[in-house]
This record gives structure tokens, sequence and C-alpha cells, in this order.
């Protein structure tokens, strides 16, 4: 699924590099690549302009913080365009009644059956008692077809010999309760919105099951095709999610992305595999990730957001504007670096521990080495850091024996937190406040103003 474009995406970004600002014409390139990406994607053309212009408003005039490139600015703004072009946030299914009701219609082929006997499987597993029916009476095999799949997980399913859907229905419905299942699931014949009976027929059984969900299952590898049946389907039942089926067999990944603006109904699930299992709920995030392929730059950017305390924040600017920046605060700084958790992409973000620190072995290694040292030293110690310069080999050799570190790597830390400090200072009385500025009201818990 969305391989190609995925691709695609990654080199129409891969232009944007090295501004400090973003204007119109250093995007430009870019955004053209992006458009055709999304074209190559069967995403209709409309949608693709409209999305351009999006990102161009959002992006541009956008100063590029020290701590992110022009790459990663844009990356954010062009996840959000994709997360909102597919509708936001995932749309539950209402199964609060007992027994619910879920309704599969789409065409002949699209994956009714499959998608049926998955959903039910899927449900079983979240604790539901759930029971297939087999509405599907003009189909030879189709009964059969159900009931193979759903023998193999041990679901059961309720078919009748009439060739009268209303009845088997309504005989289902009746069998459930008896039964004591809390989900029916009523897989229907194929059926085109053109064609007036079957549409009268599953009218007919909306009306006497009154299904708490209706969902319409569609194939992507019709492409376009798929979103206009969907939207002639809506005109004539009213249905209220989509689920999208075959998206293995499907690189382009168009339909996914633009279903449900155009439609205007979630989609709900979506289906990539002949397995039982290839079944899943449409979260549009996680798909604009996958899309993307550099969730971890979106996710990094959100939860630097949500996680960094600003107060504390000044708190620390003012310190190092004073130059009181101590051990404690440096601890701090960790600290919070260790909420966020992915440390490696993060780490070059923070003030005062941006690329000061560095000991060998990974960043990682190199912070939790840099809280065993502040630990091992006396509450004086951490709170005048000036006394390193002048601390006896006595003293030193305690703090390292304490923190399992190295006498080089506590006087290495010595010399990088001492620099830092100096550069610090020296960046804050050349910009005055404008860098804390920056940081703290550019960049933290302003969401989508990064
Ligand atoms: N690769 C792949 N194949 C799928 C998927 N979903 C369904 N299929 C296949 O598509 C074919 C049609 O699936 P069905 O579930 O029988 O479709 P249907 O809508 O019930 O068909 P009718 O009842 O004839 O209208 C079968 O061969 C399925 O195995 C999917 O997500 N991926
Ligand atoms: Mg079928």
């Amino acid at each position: 699924m969305f391989e190609h474009l995925q691709n695609k995406l990654s080199e129409a970004l891969h232009i944007l590099k090295g501004h400090d600002r973003i204007t119109k014409i250093n995007i430009a390139s870019s955004l053209k690549e992006i458009g055709r990406a999304l074209i190559d994607a069967d995403v209709n053309y409309k949608i693709v302009r409209n999305f351009i212009r999006k990102v161009q408003e959002k992006s541009i005039g956008k100063k590029v913080l020290t701590s992110l490139n022009p790459k990663q600015l844009i990356i954010k703004i062009v996840y959000d365009e994709l997360v909102s072009l597919m509708g936001e946030k995932s749309v539950e299914m209402n199964l609060s009644n007992n027994p619910s009701v879920i309704l599969i219609c789409g065409l002949q082929g699209s994956g009714k059956t499959s998608f049926s006997s998955k959903l039910a499987f899927f449900l079983k597993k979240k604790n539901k008692y759930p029971l297939l029916v087999a509405a599907d009476i003009y189909r030879p095999a189709a009964v059969d077809q159900l009931k193979l799949i759903a023998e193999k997980v041990n679901i059961p399913v309720f078919s009748l010999e009439s060739k009268n859907v209303i009845e088997i229905v309504d005989q289902s419905i009746l069998y459930a309760s008896k039964k004591k299942r809390n989900v029916i699931i009523i897989d229907t014949a194929g059926r085109l919105a053109i064609d007036q009976i079957m549409m009268e027929e599953i009218k007919k059984i909306n009306q006497l099951s009154k299904p708490d969900e209706v969902l319409f299952v569609v194939d992507a590898m019709t492409g376009q095709d798929a979103i206009n049946t969907a939207q002639s389907f809506s005109k004539v039942l009213n249905f209220n999610g989509i689920v999208i089926t075959k998206l293995d067999g499907d690189s382009r990944g168009g339909v996914a992305i633009t279903m449900s603006s155009v439609v205007k109904k979630p989609i709900k699930f979506i289906s990539n595999g002949e397995k039982i299992e290839d079944l899943e709920v449409f979260h549009p995030e996680r798909i604009a990730n996958r899309i993307l392929g550099m969730g971890d730059i979106v996710s990094l950017v959100e939860k630097v957001q949500e996680q960094f305390d600003e107060k504390k924040t000044k708190k620390i600017y003012q310190k190092i504007s004073k130059n009181r920046f101590d051990f404690n605060d440096l601890l701090e700084q960790i600290q919070q670096i260790k909420k966020i958790g992915n440390i490696k992409n993060i780490i070059s973000m923070i003030p005062g521990i941006n690329n000061y620190f560095s000991f060998s072995g990974n960043q990682k290694d190199s912070l939790k080495k840099i809280e065993a040292i502040i630990d091992s030293m006396t509450p004086y110690e951490r709170n005048h850091p000036k006394i390193i310069t002048d601390m006896s080999i006595k003293r030193k050799r305690k703090i390292s024996k304490g923190s399992g570190t190295t006498l080089n790597d506590i006087d290495l830390f010595f010399k990088q937190f001492h620099d830092m400090n100096k550069i610090m200072k020296k960046i804050h009385a050349h910009s005055g406040k404008k860098i804390v500025k920056d940081f703290i009201y550019q960049m933290i818990n302003k969401k989508n103003n990064i």
C-alpha cells in the first residue's frame, strides 16, 4: 500500500534544504513534485490543487527554527493536510445495542463476504459474540463461501434455504437473540446503484433490520471508480461508513486518501490481504505517517509540543542569561528529554544540550552518564558549577567512582558543561531575548506553528 506515493513524496521533500525561511520560490519545486506525486497516486486533480494551495499557505513565510530544517517543517504541514483530507480522526462503529446490527453492502466482487468474516473475527477478538448472516441468495455457492471461512474461525453463520432475503434477515435477528449473539453481520449480494430492484431490496433489509452500522465496501483496485460508485450508492442508501478492500494490490493509495472527503463519509476499515486477520481500523494519522514514511519526525515534533514544559524552559533560559545554569538545571532538562523518548532525534532540539555533550557510545548512553555524574555530586556542587574549575582530583575520583564513569569522562563532561555555558551566554548576549522567544513561543506548545 502507498509505496509509490511514499517514494515520490520522499523525493519531493528531499529537494528542500538549507533555507532559514520558506518562500514561494524555494518551496515551488517541492510543491510541484508533491502535486505530481499525488496525481500519480490517483488523487483527483482538484483535490491536489486544493491540497497544494493549503500547504503553500501554511508554509510560506514561516521561519525555520535552528533546531528544525525546512524539510521537517514541510513534512509536518503535509502530514497535517493529509490527515485532514482523510477525515482527521478515526470514527469507531457504534455497537452499544444488544444485538447490534451491521449491514454490509457494495458492488459485486468488492470483498463483502471476505470483509464480513474478517469483521466477525475482529469483533470476536474484542470479546463480542458475532453472528454472520448469509443474505446473498443470488450467487451460487455464496452461502457456502461464507460458511467455509467462518467455520475456520469458529463463528456461527445463519442461513436458510429460503429465496426471500427479508425472511432470512428477519429470522436471523430472532436467532441471534436466542443464541445470545450480540453483533449481527449481514453479508448481502453485490449490487449496482442503478439496479433498482436490487436497491429496493437493500432498502427493505435496511428498514427491517434497523442497522447500527451500514458499511459500504469498495475495491481499491478500481481507482477513481471506487469513489464514483460510493457516491452514487450513497444517494440511494445512506450508509455511514466505508470499507476499502484490496489495498495490498494498489500501491497508489489515492482511493484511501480522497474517498472520505469526496463522499463525506468516514472510512472505517481497510483490508489489505486475503487472510482473515488482514483488516485494520482506519486511522488517518497512522496512514499519513505511513505515506510519508517519516512518522518519527511528525511524532517527534508533536511530542516536543506536548511534553515540553514551557515554564521550566523559560526558567532555564533566565538562568542561562544570568549565568546561573547549574547541574540541577541540566538534570531537569535530561529528564524532560527522557519523557519525550526519542532521544536520537530530539537531542539536537533542546537548547542547552544542543550537541554540547557527547561521550563515546550513543547519545542515550551519554545522557545516562551525565545523569550518573550529577547524581554523584553533593547538593552544593550541583548548585555551584563554578567549583568544577578547581575541583580536587580526589573529589573527581569520588564522583567517578560513584557514577561508574572514568576520570576522563568527568573531565570531558566538566569541560563540555563549561563550554556550553560560555556559548549559551554568548548567544544570549548577541541575540538578546529573540532566541528565547523564538524557541518558547514558536516551537513549544504552539500546535501547528512550528
Ligand atoms: N488481495 C486481496 N484480496 C481480497 C481482499 N478482500 C477480498 N479479496 C478477494 O477478492 C475476491 C472477492 O471477494 P469476496 O469477499 O468474495 O467479494 P464479495 O463482494 O463478497 O463478492 P460477491 O459476493 O460476488 O459480490 C476474493 O477472491 C477475495 O479473496 C483484500 O483485501 N486483498
Ligand atoms: Mg459475497
